[in-house]
């Protein structure tokens, strides 16, 4: 049997997942240092679901599915040798790479969030590498990355996933074709990050043959797949906060309360979605069609559909009747861009992508309808500013 430990599986995406892939046949280990548990306790956030203990959540899906699933509390930025135990003990033919801090707000924040989003993000993956080589087995990377490592091209050219096609003159003139990494245009300490992640990759698949794929997916939204619905005690996470709350959430979760929808700037700006459920299917698609040993990095769009922040907020109210709030953007981005990218790859392999879609729509807020006793406004603002010229009090050159 199939074995895949999901590195970060008590998270937002990771724990789907890991039902998913225990659903479908294969033997699951989560590693997870609950460094996000935490940051919920920093942030003084609850998300608006009770999530349940790892105890309790892996009791619950035995109880359901009659599956096991082992955990392994380690922190992957630490030392690579705790990661190599585990892959010792383990024996996994996949893993999934999720373990990142995750929220471009949060790293953007304050000096201390930025150095550790990038010490646990590079030095996680970094870990991560150095192991599988240390392991001396032929184990297949998974690793979500993420589509703002493009940027925005302001001519709305298609993204292709992950390579550009360049013609080079060499010195007697005659042309060589050229597939060289898309170049990176990170907006944020995060989204960088998962730049500096692609180098990492570019580098050990070369130098030591490992089998990678990165997906770079969009923004993620929904909450419940078909594995989490099976008991309360599987709900995964709703974040709705200034920080790790993604945009369509946070609007849906805002009309069930009554708070007007937070669009920043003009709501120009247009991002790659993908709903929950997509993102579990993509991953196993994702593992069952590993690139050979000693290929490039295999980089895949793992996304469903784009569309601008203000449509969202437009059909949100439709849907509603909530009122739209455009609020000054704490962010530097184009406050208007085109974006159109390649999802060939997930396609030719079968995905048939969610989109927005009423139904799916309707049943997120009947999650935030459910727990919006938990709800507090407080958290909602966006107060992570991107320069020290947009703080008050601070001349430019400060
Ligand atoms: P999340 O914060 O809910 O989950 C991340 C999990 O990783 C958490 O459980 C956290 O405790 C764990 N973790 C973090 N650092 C760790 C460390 N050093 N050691 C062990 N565990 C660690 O985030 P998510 O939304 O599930 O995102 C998962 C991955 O998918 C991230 O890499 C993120 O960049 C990527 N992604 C997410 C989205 C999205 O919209 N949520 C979109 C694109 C890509
Ligand atoms: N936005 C609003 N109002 C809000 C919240 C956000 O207008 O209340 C805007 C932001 O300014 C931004 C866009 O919506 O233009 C998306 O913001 P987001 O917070 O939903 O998404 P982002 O910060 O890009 O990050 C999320 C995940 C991250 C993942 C990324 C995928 O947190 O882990 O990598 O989506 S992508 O954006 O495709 O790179």
């Amino acid at each position: 049997m199939a074995r895949v430990l999901v590195l970060g599986g008590d998270g937002f995406c990771g724990w789907p997942t890991a039902l998913h892939l225990s659903a479908h046949g294969y033997e699951v280990g989560i590693v997870d240092n609950f460094s996000r548990r935490r940051i919920d306790a920093e942030l003084g956030t609850q998300g608006l679901t009770p999530i349940a203990s790892m105890a309790d959540r892996l009791a619950a899906w035995k109880a359901v599915s009659g599956q096991d699933i082992e955990f392994f509390e380690v922190d992957v930025a630490r030392d690579y040798r705790d990661l190599l135990a585990v892959i010792d003990t383990f024996m996994p033919g996949t893993i999934v790479h999720f373990a990142e801090q995750r929220a471009a707000p949060y790293s953007m924040s304050t000096p201390e969030r930025k150095c550790y989003t990038v010490n646990n993000n590079v030095s996680g993956t970094h870990n991560l590498l150095v192991a599988l080589v240390e392991a001396r087995r032929d184990i297949h990377l998974v690793h979500l990355g993420t589509m703002g490592v493009y940027g925005y091209d302001a001519a709305g050219l298609e993204i292709p996933e992950g390579y550009l096609p360049v013609v080079v003159k060499g010195p007697d003139g005659t042309e060589h074709d050229r597939s060289i990494l898309f170049p990176t245009a990170p907006g944020s300490v995060y989204h960088m990050t998962k730049s500096l992640d692609q180098l990492l990759f570019q580098f050990y698949a070369r130098n030591d043959e490992l089998r990678i794929t990165d997906l770079h997916q969009g923004i993620v939204w929904g909450t419940q797949t078909k594995e989490t619905r099976r008991d309360d005690a599987l709900i995964n996470r709703f974040d709705y906060d200034g920080d790790y709350g993604t945009v369509l959430n946070r609007f849906l979760m805002q009309a069930v309360v009554d708070h007007a929808l937070t669009v920043h700037g003009t709501g120009g700006q247009t991002r790659a979605f993908i709903h929950i459920q997509d993102t579990v299917n993509c991953v196993r698609l994702a593992i069952d069609n590993p690139p050979q040993r000693g290929s490039q990095v295999k980089i895949l769009n793992q996304i469903a559909e784009t569309r601008q922040v203000r449509e969202l907020a437009q059909l949100v109210a439709t849907m509603t009747g909530a009122e739209i709030a455009f609020v000054d953007n704490p962010r530097k981005e184009a406050p208007e861009n085109t974006l159109r990218a390649s999802n060939a790859t997930f396609r030719a392999l079968g995905l048939e992508p969610i989109r927005l879609d009423d139904r799916l729509l309707e049943e997120t807020m009947e999650i935030a309808q459910r727990f919006k006793g938990r709800y507090n406004p407080a958290i909602v603002p966006a107060r992570s500013l991107w320069t020290k010229a947009q703080r008050p009090g601070l001349a430019p050159e400060d």
